[in-house]
């Protein structure tokens, strides 16, 4: 499906469980606006009522770009209360990204700044391409990342690395940043959908509900101190106990073949 500058689409057999989520706006290097803003919430409003999804791609169809941040231009028009209506829309949009119950995969192939940059990082994973560039130039707009970047970066990277990067805005290349553990993986330039995919693939052939709550447990872990997250997967864990998944790996191990999962 179309939704202005964002195309979802569910990949055929046999990757059947796997959606791709794609930037379309090649005349502003996919620049986030109010339309790619509203395609952006419906897709993902779309992808979690789509009980047979089970991992979600978020690529570009833009050469070399993976996203150019918030739409600059727009953003000149707007006054502050607009621009604060539209960052808390881009906030919250984000938030549910890293919110849906089945993992995330950013295939970054070239510019991920500002706002794009802080796409990426809303996704569970991050895979990148050897000429991708990344940075988060806020302070040189004299504001600040607002889109989750000051809060997601230094989790996924610690604060001090995450606190140069956030005040000197600089840019930094593919090897850097996985070194740094800004992605999980940089490959050739061109193979980051093909690496992403492997990937979904691996996910694709799991337990589904194991999959989602151990994206719960993961991310709602982190946010409570040791006893509650350990509580949180408790609950996780019995969940999964009464799935006739648990029971066909089970079957399957005992049988020496490959398991077949449905979701139940
Ligand atoms: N917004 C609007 N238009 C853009 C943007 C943008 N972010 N980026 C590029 N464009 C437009 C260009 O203006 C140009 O338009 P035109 O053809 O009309 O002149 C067209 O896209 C093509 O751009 P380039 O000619 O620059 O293309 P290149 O291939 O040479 O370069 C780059 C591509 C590297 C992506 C380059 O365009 C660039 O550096 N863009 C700006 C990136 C940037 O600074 N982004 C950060 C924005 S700040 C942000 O995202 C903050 C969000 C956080 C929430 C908000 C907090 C308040």
């Amino acid at each position: 499906a179309q939704q202005g500058p964002v195309r979802l689409q569910k990949l055929s057999a046999p990757d059947s469980g796997i959606v791709e989520l794609r930037l379309e706006r090649p005349e502003a290097k996919n620049a986030i606006g109010k339309e790619m803003l509203h395609g952006l919430r419906n897709a993902i409003e779309e992808v979690e009522a789509n009980a047979a999804a089970n991992v979600v791609l978020v690529s570009s169809s833009v050469p070399k770009v993976f996203c150019a941040g918030a739409d600059l231009k727009e953003r000149r028009l707007m006054g502050p209360n607009e621009v604060r209506d539209f960052v808390n829309s881009l906030r919250s949009t984000f938030s549910s990204i890293e919110a849906l119950s089945i993992p995330t995969i950013a295939i970054v192939e070239g510019a991920a700044f500002g706002g794009g940059l802080e796409l990426a990082l809303s996704c569970d994973l991050r895979v990148c391409g050897k000429d991708a560039k990344f940075s988060l130039p806020e302070t040189g707009l004299a504001i600040i990342p607002g889109a989750g970047g000051t809060q997601r970066l230094p989790r996924i990277i610690g604060r001090s690395r995450a606190k140069e990067l956030i005040f000197t805005g600089r840019r930094f290349d593919a090897v850097e940043a996985v070194t740094m553990g800004v992605v999980n993986y940089c490959v050739p330039a061109g193979e980051a959908y093909q690496k992403a995919l492997e990937i979904a693939r691996e996910i694709n052939q799991k337990g589904p509900l194991a999959i989602k709550m151990a994206k719960k447990a993961i991310n709602q872990g982190a946010e409570v101190d040791m006893t509650s997250a350990l509580a949180v997967e408790e609950e996780c864990y019995e969940q999964v106990l009464h799935t006739q998944d648990r029971l066909e790996g089970l079957a399957a191990f005992a049988e020496k073949r490959k398991p077949v999962y449905t979701g139940k």
